[in-house]
């Protein structure tokens, strides 16, 4: 399988390297993969960076858009960049290093048992380091409206950091997509679920950015919860059946408290859900 990291930046100068270093290097021990920098012009320098680094670097890679033009705006190039050129697996990640790129193996092999692997803050093992309470409770209580609005089975909807298998995001058709920000990983997360696809949620530890600036905006926020309200009431809030899974169903699944995992049976209907542990597929 061939896996894309895909991250997007605007003003990551101080940690992109580090970032992008450490991503490659957990793709070399896992099979082949390239890292994907999206910058939107920053005017901190950090494009000339990504391009020497993409200079240096054979599996790194810069797609360099003119302008701040959003997080879901950037996303969607990257997935239309990483679609054309047949990747298997596309992943998302954050440059300022709040994702650990050590876990990027834990994303990809959770994709043995489903369609998409979500990097959770809100599962059992998971957890947010510094953030002040005001931030935490925002995600938390985010988290919570979307789960009561659209039914969707997540703890950590909202969560960026992400791997996908590419029928998932040719499936609901990514590219299309008008929402930015948080809402627009909800809106992936919700529309693979409703497609039928299988979601799973690995428990990461987030961490507090230590430079820079987050590009967090009261405009992000309630874009999130007016779209979400608008896919509540439109959508069903169960998936649809799905057939032809790629992922080979476990036999017997097994605890381990070492490496919970939160594993979503899609195939089944909201009622029916369940929640089981599974030991990291190997
Ligand atoms: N290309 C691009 N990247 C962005 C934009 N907004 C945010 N990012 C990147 O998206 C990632 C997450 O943003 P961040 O501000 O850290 O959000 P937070 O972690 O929720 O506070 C970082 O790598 C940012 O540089 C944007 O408009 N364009
Ligand atoms: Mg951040």
């Amino acid at each position: 399988m061939k896996s894309l990291v895909i991250v997007p930046t605007f003003n990551e100068a101080a940690t992109l390297q580090l970032a992008v270093n450490r991503a490659a290097r957990a793709l070399s021990g896992h099979g082949s993969g390239d890292v994907l920098v999206v910058d939107d012009g920053s005017p901190d320098g950090t494009g000339v960076l990504a391009a020497r680094l993409a200079d240096e670097q054979p599996c790194i890679h810069v797609l360099h858009r003119t302008g701040k033009q959003g997080l879901g705006s950037a996303y969607r190039a990257g997935f239309a960049w990483g679609l054309e050129r047949g990747y298997d697996v596309l992943c998302e990640m954050d440059a300022d290093l709040s994702h650990d790129p050590a876990d990027l193996p834990r994303l990809l092999d959770a994709l043995s048992h489903a369609d998409v692997a979500i990097g959770s803050r809100y599962v059992r093992a998971g957890r947010v380091v510094d953030w002040p309470k005001r931030r935490l409770a925002l995600s938390r209580g985010g988290n919570a409206y979307v789960r009561l609005l659209t039914g969707v089975p997540l703890r950590d909807a909202t969560a960026g950091f992400r791997a996908y298998r590419a029928q998932v995001l040719r499936a609901t058709d990514v590219t299309t997509l008008e929402s930015d920000g948080y809402a627009f990983q909800i809106e992936v997360a919700l529309r693979a679920w409703r497609a039928g696809f299988r979601l799973v949620e690995v428990p990461i530890v987030f961490t507090e950015r230590r430079t820079g600036a987050s590009k967090m905006s009261h405009e992000i926020v309630s874009e999130a919860l007016w779209r979400t309200a608008v896919w509540g009431l439109r959508g069903p809030r169960r998936p649809q059946a799905r057939s032809g899974a790629q992922w080979a169903r476990p036999s017997a699944p097994q605890a381990s408290a070492r490496d919970p995992e939160r594993v979503l049976d899609l195939t089944r209907t909201p009622r029916q859900h369940h929640t089981i542990s599974l030991r990291s597929a190997k």
